[in-house]
């Protein structure tokens, strides 16, 4: 009998779980947000040892636990600063939360010795690698098949690639990031004009149809699969404000056009503690009634959810049972921890079933791609296991083939279809 044959049943429980274990780990994963880069953007590519250890999420920690002044923390070179982070949180305390064992679980993915904590060792495995070499090992060993890029135009690093017609990784998607026109109109404004947009403040009607181009142009050059924001916690739709208006008559019109969806990622409280810089940001619940009015306001434009707030997965799990055209994802950033990601991931599956993208890794150091599909693949296998489960106990019958279905949709392919989709 071929794998595609094997049927599971209520007599075959245990052998169903280490099926899905199995099927999960070698099914490839496309990695639908991140803020890692194509190595045609240089130092924008982060990657090793220091740029590992300096993660923002390790930097809030390190700073609560040491007490250190946030600017003095800030003074050091990178490297002072991936000393201190590892002689604060790996020596002298166990390294158990979620950042720091992603870490530990990095360097054990790459065959480096753990127990030794030895970090000139780890250092020099970085050291003699080159990048070409170095994103190989991480797409094989991640089982990685493509990750979507987060792709700032306002961005004057990332910008002039992209103006010259750089080739591209075909393993690198983009997505067109377009915060500053959405959460700082002003400021947007300004740098759109610079750029030969003929926009005004007052959103005029020829501002409307300028910003309409700028997207257009972005999309066709970029090639993004999707266009994408994030939120602050008080976001509100529909409201009398710039940020409706765009909405209203840039966003959702091209996206239409284009035949890309629109993702919010909302809930973010940005510079919660400034002084942290990009470790500052926090959390707070936000109005999931925003993202039902949206969907509901444009049945035929497609969108894109995440929210950063425990509080409001229910609300929007409940939300995407009425929208078709709402499609959730992810365990973002804060909610990317092991008890979050289960209990959001059996809540999703028991209420939308097989249509959801339970995880993004969010990485922005190429290497965390190892950990956070680690952690999350056996969380999912788990999950899915536990309702497979449940399933077989009524007297229903499983064939490895749909397993192999359902996991190939949960780990990226319910994305490509949601993009397919009218
Ligand atoms: O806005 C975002 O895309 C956030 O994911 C990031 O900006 C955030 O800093 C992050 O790294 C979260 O994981
Ligand atoms: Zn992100």
């Amino acid at each position: 009998m071929t794998d595609s044959e094997t049927l599971f049943s209520r007599d075959t429980l245990d052998e169903m779980r280490a099926a899905v274990h199995e099927t999960v780990d070698r099914t490839p994963v496309t990695d639908i947000h991140t803020h890692v880069y194509a190595p045609a953007f240089g130092g924008l590519l982060l990657w090793g040892m220091d740029e590992l250890l300096t993660y923002h999420y390790l930097i809030a920690e390190v700073i609560r636990a040491s007490r250190i002044e946030p600017a003095a923390f800030f003074a050091q070179s990178k490297r002072e600063q991936a000393d201190f982070i590892w002689r604060t949180l790996f020596i002298e305390r166990s390294p158990y939360s979620e950042a720091c064992r992603g870490v530990l679980t990095v360097l054990d993915r790459l065959g480096l010795d753990v127990a030794s904590r030895d970090l000139a060792a780890y250092r020099d495995y970085f050291a003699r690698k080159s990048v070409e070499d170095y994103i190989n090992t991480v797409f094989e060993r991640t089982n990685l098949e493509s990750v979507v890029m987060t792709n700032d135009p306002f961005d004057d690093a990332e910008r002039p690639v992209w103006e010259a017609g750089a080739a591209m990784d075909k393993r690198f998607h983009a997505a067109l990031r377009i915060d500053p026109i959405l959460n700082d109109w002003t400021g947007a404004c300004a740098r759109l004009q610079g750029w030969g947009y003929n926009v005004d403040e007052r959103l005029s009607g020829t501002a409307l149809a300028e910003v309409r181009r700028f997207l257009t142009d972005w999309l066709q050059k970029t090639r993004a699969l999707y266009m994408a924001v994030s939120l602050p916690q008080d976001f509100a739709y529909p409201e009398n404000s710039a940020r409706a208006r765009l909405i209203d008559e840039c966003i959702i019109p091209v996206a239409k056009e284009q035949h890309v969806p629109f993702a919010m990622m909302i809930g973010v409280k940005r510079a919660m503690n400034p002084a942290l810089k990009l470790a500052g940001d926090g959390v707070a619940k936000s109005d999931a009634g925003a993202v039902e009015r949206l969907c509901a306001a444009y049945p035929d434009a497609k969108f894109m959810v995440t929210m950063l707030a425990r509080e409001n997965q229910h609300e929007l799990s409940i939300a995407a049972r009425k929208f078709p055209n709402l499609f959730l994802f992810g365990c973002w950033w804060f909610l990317n921890v092991p008890s979050l990601i289960e209990e959001m991931t059996r809540m999703r599956f028991e209420l939308l079933g097989t249509s959801v993208l339970p995880q993004h890794s969010d990485s922005r150091v190429l290497d965390q791609v190892l950990y956070k599909w680690s952690h999350s693949r056996a969380i999912i296998a788990r999950v899915l296991a536990d309702k497979y489960a449940d399933l077989l106990r009524t007297g229903w019958t499983l064939k490895q083939s749909e397993i192999d279905r359902d996991v190939a949709g949960l780990l990226g392919g319910n994305f490509w279809d949601f993009l397919k989709q009218a």
